[in-house]
């Protein structure tokens, strides 16, 4: 593969130029959310649009740079703000740099250790992602919050440790402001 450019949209956080498009709707999030009720109600109610991800294909080989751009349309289940599913990579020891483009939002990372960390990310912010770190974002504005990841192309995606343990806080909205909580349904390994 050779040299190419592509366009994100600063107005809309939109790749103009993507070759794929990954879609996450609410049921695509069966038990991710901490309330299972309100998630149902939400469900049964309408089957919103939670996030989607825009992407470059380039071959998923060592050495290539995947790159592509997520946006996260703002919502909440109970309180908790809409989010990506979150993944640790296939190859864990692969790291990931995320530059914020629009809205307001922020990451969840944790380590096998337990250990958590938050960072808030606004048009601008660039965050890195350290390896063996799994990562979220969530959206906690009311507007589409979009930012660009640049990953190493091999890295893959491990959903499963995810879903199995959660992550161990939740992000949510508290009379307004962004607090994290310690997640109930954490299931520590
Ligand atoms: C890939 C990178 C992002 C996410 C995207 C959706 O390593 O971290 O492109 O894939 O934000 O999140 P998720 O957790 O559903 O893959
Ligand atoms: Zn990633």
């Amino acid at each position: 593969m050779g040299p190419f450019a592509s366009r994100i949209n600063f107005n809309t956080g939109v790749l103009e130029q993507y070759d794929a498009k990954v879609v996450r709707k609410l049921s695509d999030m069966a038990s991710m959310f901490a309330n299972d009720q309100a998630y149902k109600q939400a469900v049964s109610a309408e089957d919103e649009l939670v996030y989607e991800v825009f992407e470059k294909h380039v071959p998923e080989e060592e050495g290539q740079l995947a790159h592509a751009v997520t946006v996260i349309y703002p919502g909440k289940i109970g309180d908790e703000y809409f989010m990506t599913k979150g993944h640790f990579h296939t190859k864990p020891n692969t790291a990931e740099l995320y530059l914020c483009i629009k809205g307001r939002g922020g990451i969840i990372m944790s380590n096998e250790q337990g250990k958590v960390s938050y960072l808030e990310m606004v048009p601008g912010s660039m965050v890195y992602v350290a390896p063996y770190w799994s990562h979220r974002t969530v959206n906690t504005s009311d507007e589409e919050f979009a930012f660009l990841a640049i990953y190493p192309a091999d890295a893959g995606h491990d959903y499963g440790s995810i879903e199995q343990t959660g992550f161990p806080k939740l992000v949510i909205d508290k009379n307004g402001k962004t607090e994290l909580i310690d997640n109930p349904k954490w299931n520590k390994s």
